[in-house]
């Protein structure tokens, strides 16, 4: 984890930490940068001591977009052949629940991978947008698809279409984001929350963040029978146990993952 360039990694705790570290342009998503943010994804997805990720930005932004610099002379074959959606893609496949600390700019790109976090906590100065319309594209990396399954076609297309920026209050109200907070104590806030939620079970966190997903995309009989089967094997798991045992001996529970 050591040799990443556009991003710095941490552990706090029971939290991965990943920070997007391109201030200077405010974090503009360059192909390397999307690509060491999934390799760190996958570790902390992979290690045992982390059981929460928080994403964040450094400067003042979280991501102003894909790098304009590095796509303007780009061309449909070629990014075919590069295949670079495969990064975007492997975001959907990580198990943990990945918190997305928003503040200053989350726009195209930037706007897609706060889109792609489980849960979203933003200063309440943050603004979200798609202004691809105004460089003659459109969001690629599950905007649109992602965009319209939380707020419905009316607004997507309005925001989409318009490119306008939409604050963190309507981000709230339209279900985009979590918890509004004050710029100053964003992190400490994500942290807070990432740190309890790093304490509940890790399987029926991990179970549930699965489950919710099928929800968007499953009819309500096929995602219930998903529901069972996950709710079934937590049964199996010795957490379930220690949890229900917790309960009776009115003490708290110790939860290890297994
Ligand atoms: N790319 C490259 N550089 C960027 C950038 C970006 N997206 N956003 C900002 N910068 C740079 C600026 O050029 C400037 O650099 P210097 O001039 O200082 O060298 C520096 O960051 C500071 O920006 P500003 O001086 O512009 O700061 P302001 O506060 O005045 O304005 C702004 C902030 C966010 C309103 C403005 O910077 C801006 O409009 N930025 C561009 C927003 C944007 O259009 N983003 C791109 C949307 S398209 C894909 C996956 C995803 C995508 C595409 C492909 N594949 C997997 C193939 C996504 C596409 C997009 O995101």
């Amino acid at each position: 984890m050591d040799n990443f360039m556009m991003i710095e990694t941490g552990v706090q705790g029971k939290i991965g930490l990943i920070t997007l570290n391109r201030p200077k342009v405010l974090n503009a998503l360059n192909r390397q940068m999307i690509h060491e943010i999934v390799q760190a994804l996958e570790e902390f997805d992979r290690r045992d001591d982390v059981r929460v990720t928080v994403l964040s930005g450094k400067g003042r932004a979280f991501a102003a977009g894909a790098d304009i610099e590095e796509m303007a002379d780009e061309d449909a074959i070629h990014m075919e052949w590069m295949n670079q959606f495969a990064d975007w893609d492997r975001i959907s496949m990580i198990k943990k629940p990945v918190i997305g600390a928003v503040h200053g700019f989350a726009l195209g790109g930037g706007f897609e991978l706060a889109l792609a976090c489980d849960l979203l906590f933003a200063a309440d100065q943050a603004q979200f947008g798609f202004p691809e319309v105004n460089l003659g594209v459109m969001p690629g990396a599950g905007g649109t698809q992602r965009l319209t399954k939380l707020i419905g076609k009316t607004k997507a297309l309005e925001y989409i279409w318009t490119g306008e920026t939409m604050t963190a209050s309507k981000a709230e109200k339209l279900g985009i984001v979590s918890r509004l907070v004050a710029p100053e104590l964003l992190i400490e806030e994500t942290m807070r929350f990432a740190a309890s939620l790093a304490e509940k079970a890790p399987l029926s966190i991990r179970f549930s963040k699965e489950a919710v997903y099928k929800a968007l995309d499953y009819s309500v009989y096929e995602g219930m029978q998903y529901e069972r089967k996950n709710f079934s094997l937590l049964f199996s798991s010795e957490d379930q146990k220690e949890g229900m045992r917790a309960f009776k001996e009115k003490r708290l529970p110790l939860f290890k993952g297994k």
